[in-house]
């Protein structure tokens, strides 16, 4: 009895504020709290930055590590050695417009080893070299080669536009899943880092394979590396952001209706809440994360450094509107204000003059972007489209 007593008491509050938590998602502008983010250009140690030198070598470092330590955790860099098999495979739904390669991408580290599954598709016609897409895919737990879902990875009409494209499954590198998210690399290649609380989590490890398929692309004569755009839908998008930060080599980033902890601002607590991500998928953030659930205005940072951390190179950003639970004004305020950095440091000027309020159809410049649509949460031939014009621009194709 004393037992159970004792159970009641440590766990009906834990079960009180998770459905507290719930019950007070909050969906009211009105209600949002008033924001006070931290300054981008204002260091640790209180000295203002103007200077791209001080921007990369002082506080662009400091604001990395905030985000390692206290949101996504890190993404080891240490490998020993990468390898690639490729099979190309002769039959396949696109077989008329495109060559596919399916690539077991092999890493060594140590004494452990770790093979992930990449599947690229090129256009047949011609040599190349191509500019590449990569989608970071969570869908669907089929092998890749058959995840070419209709508008979410739409395979024909990139090579069509004349883009290779490629996407590797969350799954080959750590399952999107509580507790079997460590049988993968966290297993496989850095055991050491399931005791840290700024240890690799999912997100990174989604992130770690982005790098990995990138080291693979810069190898292939028929793959434009310098060309290169990084794909994210929702959870994935989170991934890939964090990627990019991680990561010189992405030319454009693209993170679509990413929500919480990946455009948007936490501090707006509308919508997800970190106290409800991190509650519902505890795999995919650092411990550390933890300790701003319900208590966001505590976050030295917000998601408007995120996007700065990826200047000078180009980011993209989409939205829709009956998605609340992502905040889609968090998210475009996120980039916003975070492309001062594009301006103040790297002199390329915003194109996001306008509030969200009053947006009247797609934003961009050659290095950011943005665009809401209609309609639910999802990546769909409509969101492409509208990005594909972006990338040309910004690529310069
Ligand atoms: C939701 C989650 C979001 C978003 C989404 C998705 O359930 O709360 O943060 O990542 O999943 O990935 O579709």
């Amino acid at each position: 009895m004393q037992t159970r007593l004792k159970l009641l008491a440590v766990f009906l509050p834990i079960l009180l504020t998770s459905k507290m938590a719930l019950s007070q998602v909050n969906y009211d502008e009105s209600k949002v709290p008033p924001l006070y983010l931290p300054s981008i250009f204002i260091s640790e140690k209180g000295k203002v930055i103007d200077s791209k030198e001080d921007w990369e070598n002082h506080r662009r470092p400091e604001i990395f590590r905030l985000f390692e330590s206290e949101v996504y955790g890190q993404i080891p860099k240490d490998i020993d050695q990468v390898s690639f098999e490729v099979n190309e495979r002769a039959n396949h739904e696109f077989n008329s417009i495109a060559k596919l390669e399916e690539v077991d991408i092999k890493i060594q580290r140590g004494d452990g080893s770790h093979v992930m599954r990449l599947n690229v598709f090129l256009p047949k016609e011609s040599d190349g070299p191509y500019p590449i897409i990569l989608l970071i895919n969570h869908r669907a737990p089929e092998e890749d080669g058959s995840l070419a879902e209709e508008g979410y990875w739409p395979v024909a009409e990139l090579i069509e536009r004349g883009f290779a494209t490629a996407s590797f499954h969350a799954e080959t590198v750590a399952p999107d899943d509580t507790t079997r998210y460590v049988n993968g690399i966290l297993s496989n290649l850095y055991p050491e880092q399931k005791e840290k609380s700024d240890g690799l989590k999912a997100l990174g490890a989604w992130g770690w394979g982005a790098i990995r398929a990138m080291d693979y692309f810069e190898q292939h004569e028929g793959i434009n590396a310098s060309k290169s755009i990084l794909v994210g839908h929702s959870r994935s998008g989170k991934a890939a952001l964090w990627a990019s930060a991680n990561d010189p080599r992405w030319a454009i980033t693209y993170a679509n209706e990413s929500g919480c902890g990946g455009a948007a601002l936490s501090k707006r607590k509308f919508g997800e809440t970190v106290e409800i991500i991190n509650n519902r998928f505890t795999h995919w953030f650092a411990e550390n994360f933890r300790k701003y659930n319900g208590a966001e205005e505590l976050l030295p940072l917000d998601q408007h450094m995120l996007p700065a951390l990826i200047a000078p190179r180009a980011v993209y950003y989409a939205s829709a509107k009956a998605d609340e639970w992502a905040d889609p004004k968090g998210e475009y305020l996120g980039l916003q204000i975070g492309s001062e950095v594009f301006s103040r440091i790297y002199a390329k000027e915003s194109p996001f003059k306008t509030n969200w309020e009053e947006l009247n159809g797609p934003v961009s410049s050659n290095t950011l972007g943005y665009h809401i649509r209609e309609g639910e949460h999802g990546l769909f031939w409509v969101d492409w489209e509208i990005f594909l014009e972006f990338a040309k621009k910004s690529l310069g194709i």
